[in-house]
């Protein structure tokens, strides 16, 4: 059977780290056994111990030295020289033995996503396991609306792009004062009324667009799929590993 893994995804800031170690506690509280991976060449602090760091293998701040770089153009070159040791990636993952395998992705979403090397990256974690990515999305920035609209959006690219089943997560519930669990209902209501609002103030070409991006964002937070958790207070991690459970015996549908 293959290994688990779980991407923890999402913007700079979103609270991948904190939830890769929330999750991770919250699993070995439960009696599994967790590997975590850290593909974030630039971090200097982990609140949880790597079984494989990318740090091992290239830092950004040594780059930045070495190659006389600034810090967006060295995470870049770094992720490249993470995706050019992909053996040695895929070897570190494939002797780890535990139940789950974390991975926590660098802080710019776009390097991951967008990038030949962070596809890279993807692919040899997608080799050597069965992945599910859990999408951040950050309830400090607005819950509702249409940033939280965008965000989900953004969600929806990582799928398209990685290729892999994406549970989105709404992050910092606890800053946000968002209840644990599933909040997916008062999102709705919000798009409900975007689109409306929309609808009433003309048909520019830019609004029918938006009311179709909507829909969309919509249609992708069906009714109970999305989760509201806290890495700090440590609630709607069970209903986060419920959902995952879910979609590794595939018989939910996430999309
Ligand atoms: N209140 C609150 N703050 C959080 C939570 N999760 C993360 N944070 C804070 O958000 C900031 C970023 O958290 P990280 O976990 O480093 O986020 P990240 O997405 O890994 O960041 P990068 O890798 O640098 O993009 C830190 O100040 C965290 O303390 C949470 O559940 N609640
Ligand atoms: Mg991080």
């Amino acid at each position: 059977m293959p290994k688990l893994s779980v991407l923890f995804l999402g913007p700079a800031g979103s609270g991948k780290t904190l939830l890769t170690w929330a999750f991770g506690k919250w699993l070995e509280n439960s009696g599994f056994t967790v590997d975590y991976v850290n593909l974030d060449p630039a971090v200097e602090f982990l609140p949880y111990t790597p079984s494989l760091h990318a740090r091992s293998i290239v830092k950004t701040r040594d780059v930045m030295v070495r190659e006389g770089l600034g810090p967006n153009a060295a995470i870049v070159r770094a992720v490249d020289i993470l995706a050019e040791s992909y053996r040695e990636v895929y070897e570190a993952l494939s002797v780890l033995k535990g139940d789950y395998i974390l991975v926590d992705t660098p802080g710019q979403m776009e390097i991951v996503i967008f990038r030949p090397s962070g596809l890279k990256l993807i692919q040899v974690v997608k080799k050597a396991s069965e992945p599910v990515g859990v999408f951040l999305l950050d309830s400090t920035l607005g819950r509702y609306g249409a940033g939280a609209a965008v965000s989900v959006l953004l969600g929806i690219v990582a799928q398209l792009r990685l290729e892999i089943p994406i549970v989105p997560v709404l992050s910092k519930a606890d800053a946000s004062g968002t209840p644990g669990g599933l909040v997916s209902h008062s999102i709705h209501l919000e798009v409900e009324e975007i689109v409306s609002n929309l609808s009433r103030s003309g048909s520019g070409v830019l609004s029918e667009m938006l009311s179709e991006v909507l829909d969309l964002v919509k249609r992708y937070l069906k009714a109970g799929r999305l989760i509201a958790v806290s890495s700090i207070e440590g609630y709607g991690i069970d209903e986060l590993y419920k959902m995952l459970h879910e979609v590794f015996c595939a018989c939910g549908d996430l999309t």
